[in-house]
């Protein structure tokens, strides 16, 4: 299905093949046409993901100085990169949809952009890097590892890259806990005190439950979500109990316990109040969240300007320079292997 077709095609035949891709649960292509709603739905869904990575790498980046070890350090390093360069696949993908990432940055610092709820929490200790691997890490990737499939072939591919490294991201968390439930009791209340307060905001971040969702009914019909919010909620639930068993701690949930008949566990309704006002600007760091932001994007505008005049002049002076020649042709014998190996 293609847009570069000769004449004016009819709209609708364009829509019935458009819903015949998404029928056969085939991936729509930017070049593809779409409807309008499906472009700004994902452009809204990718954008909020990819500040959600940017953002969310905050919270972590400020431990990196006070690591309590090399290894530690090495490792926290990695995973903030790590979120970086999700954060630059999701841009990618989003603009591929016709949106620029300094139009979806300029929207996220003026507050008309979301990001995740989850990133608007402190960290108090280093603990809280181990947390946020276990649960958040944990809660993404449930999330995630569905959108693998989702209708749109960019932003489903990028997650496949970015399923991979959350995998790590997780690990590194839960076996941060799992060390320091084998040591102090001082290190085991510091556990249980982190999991206590990143539980219910972990909960939230899989958004609010279908009845109140007012986009999850059309973007399941498009293949963009292929769970509802309140799926992928009860999945992460089910999957961290055990978890917890194995690590020694418990959720600060009375209501937590297992349904032999539903075959899930029950769990208490989040305060979706609190998440309600995270969301609209109101938790405890959400100023400072896309201040530091702001500085980091102004503090940056020399370096993309420069990257700019760097890739223009470079473009200008290889329109002024003769055709390659087999003179120009790469000498270095490593390169030149290299490419013969291809
Ligand atoms: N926080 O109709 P709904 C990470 C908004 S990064 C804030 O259910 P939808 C990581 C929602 O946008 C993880 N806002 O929406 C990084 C909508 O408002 P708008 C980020 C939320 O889109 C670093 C309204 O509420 N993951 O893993 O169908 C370190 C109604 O909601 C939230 C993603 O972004 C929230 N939690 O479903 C560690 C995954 N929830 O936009 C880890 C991709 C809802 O209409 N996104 N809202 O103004 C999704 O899967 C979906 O967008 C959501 C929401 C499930 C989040």
């Amino acid at each position: 299905m293609t847009t570069e077709v000769t004449g004016t095609p009819d709209e609708t035949v364009l829509e019935a093949q458009f819903a015949d891709t998404i029928g056969r649960k085939d991936r729509i292509e930017p070049r593809d046409w779409m409807p309008e709603k499906y472009r700004k739905t994902l452009v809204r869904q990718v954008a909020q993901h990819a500040h959600s990575e940017i953002i969310g790498m905050q919270p972590e980046g400020n431990w990196i100085s006070r690591a309590p070890s090399l290894r530690r350090k090495a490792i926290l390093l990695a995973k903030v990169q790590d979120e970086a360069g999700h954060g630059l696949y999701l841009y990618s993908a989003a603009e591929t949809l016709g949106a620029t990432r300094d139009e979806l940055t300029e929207k996220l610092i003026a507050g008309k952009q979301k990001y995740s709820s989850i990133f608007n929490y402190p960290t108090l200790s280093y603990t809280d890097v181990g947390t946020i691997g276990w649960l958040v890490d944990g809660a993404a990737i449930c999330n995630q590892v569905p959108l693998c499939r989702t209708s749109f072939g960019p932003y489903g591919r990028a997650m496949i890259r970015i399923c991979k490294e959350e995998s790590f991201h997780q690990r590194q968390g839960y076996e941060l806990l799992m060390t320091m439930m084998r040591g102090t009791d001082e290190q085991r209340a510091s556990v249980q005190e982190s999991v206590n307060r990143f539980w219910w905001p972990s909960l939230m971040m899989f958004g609010p439950p279908d009845d109140d969702s007012p986009n999850t009914e059309q973007s399941m019909e498009w293949g963009i979500k292929t769970h509802t919010n309140d799926e992928l909620r009860q999945k992460f639930v089910d999957m961290s109990v055990p978890q917890a068993e194995a690590l020694g701690v418990t959720f600060p949930d009375d209501g937590l316990k297992w349904n032999e008949e539903r075959g899930h566990y029950d769990f208490s309704t989040p305060d979706w109040d609190e998440f309600w006002a995270v969301v609209k600007g109101n938790g405890p760091c959400n100023d400072q969240r896309v201040n530091h932001r702001k500085r980091a994007w102004d503090e940056g505008a020399w370096v993309r300007e420069a990257a700019l005049a760097f890739a223009e002049n470079s473009a200008a002076g290889a329109t002024d320079d003769a055709a390659p020649t087999d003179d120009t042709a790469p000498t270095n014998p490593a390169t030149t292997a290299e490419e013969a190996a291809k």
